[in-house]
């Protein structure tokens, strides 16, 4: 999928109240990155929630749990190739690469991502937590094992491992501890943090919605960029609507002039 129509950001593009968010970025030494479904938007991967969102024709309970992967581990499967196939014809955006920008220049950075997708990698970014695990790797549910897996297609579905167990999907499901050492990371960075950029998520799904809140109770300024509120817009220090490929550049461009 082509990204040419967010490739580069307009010089004069106008940042609502984002002169402030700037000069933070700019003066920040250390910057939490918190990244949802919109920040993939625009390199064509589906969000969740809202008119385009991918629960629109899913019901997560019926796939994106541990209860429904035990009814029906062929459905759930069946549901896990269509993403993997559609989302390796993805490549990342404007966002993506103004984040890994921003981590390229800073002392101290944490991307703290709620994608599954890889795009955040594939842009270059390595200062980098996957809270809700990727779709690029599989978990044996009989002894455990965990492999890196980018297969564009499986023999068999659902896919077993070479113990005789199903693999699921290494992706946190509803009502399942996020990877302690990846949440402990973001916490940490979260309470570090001078600023916070929350990108591209509805701010719904916890414990990853409660990182901006964290650090804004440890001092961080807390920069939204989202083209809708969200349950977090009124709390922000600043929310700036737009689009993540076109506001981000913009925004870490400013910033990024000035940075050590
Ligand atoms: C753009 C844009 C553009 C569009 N540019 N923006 C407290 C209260 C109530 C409930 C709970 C609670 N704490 C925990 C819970 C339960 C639950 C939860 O949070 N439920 C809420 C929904 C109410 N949380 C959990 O179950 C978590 N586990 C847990 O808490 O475990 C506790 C435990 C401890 C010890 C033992 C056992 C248990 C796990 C959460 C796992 C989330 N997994 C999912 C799906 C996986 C399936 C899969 O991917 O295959 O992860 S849910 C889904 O939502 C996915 C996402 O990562 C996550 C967040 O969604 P995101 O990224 O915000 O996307 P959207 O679609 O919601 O929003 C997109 C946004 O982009 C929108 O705002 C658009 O406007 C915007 N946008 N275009 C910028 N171009
Ligand atoms: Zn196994």
């Amino acid at each position: 999928m082509s990204d040419e129509s967010t490739r580069a950001a307009p010089a004069d593009v106008r940042l609502d109240g984002g002169e402030e968010a700037a000069a933070r970025l700019r003066a920040a030494r250390s910057v939490l990155a918190l990244t949802g479904a919109g920040v993939s938007a625009e390199s064509g991967v589906p969000t969740f929630r809202g008119p385009e969102g991918l629960w629109r024709e899913f019901r997560p309970e019926h796939l994106a749990t541990p209860e429904a992967f035990a009814r029906d581990p062929k459905l759930v499967w069946e549901w896990y190739a269509w993403r993997r196939e559609s989302v390796a014809a993805c490549r990342p955006n404007a966002a993506h690469r103004a984040l890994a920008a921003l981590d390229a220049a800073l002392p101290s950075f944490l991307l703290a991502t709620q994608n599954v997708d890889g795009l955040h990698a594939l842009a270059g970014s390595r200062r980098m937590v996957e809270l809700h695990g990727s779709l690029w790797r599989l978990r044996c549910t009989g002894c455990g094992t965990v492999a890196d897996d980018r297969r564009a297609s499986f023999p068999e579905l659902p896919p077993r491992c070479p113990c005789g167990a199903l693999w699921r999907p290494d992706i946190v499901w509803f009502g399942e501890p996020l990877p302690a050492t990846a949440l402990e990371r973001a916490f940490a960075a979260a309470r570090e943090a001078d600023v916070v950029l929350v990108v591209g998520t509805s701010s719904l799904v916890y414990p990853a919605a409660a990182l901006p809140y964290t650090a804004q109770s440890a001092g961080a300024y807390v920069i939204e960029v989202n083209p809708e509120p969200t349950p977090l817009s009124g709390h922000a220090d600043v929310s700036l609507r737009g689009r993540a490929a076109l506001l981000l550049p913009a925004l870490v461009g400013r910033g990024a002039e000035a940075l050590p």
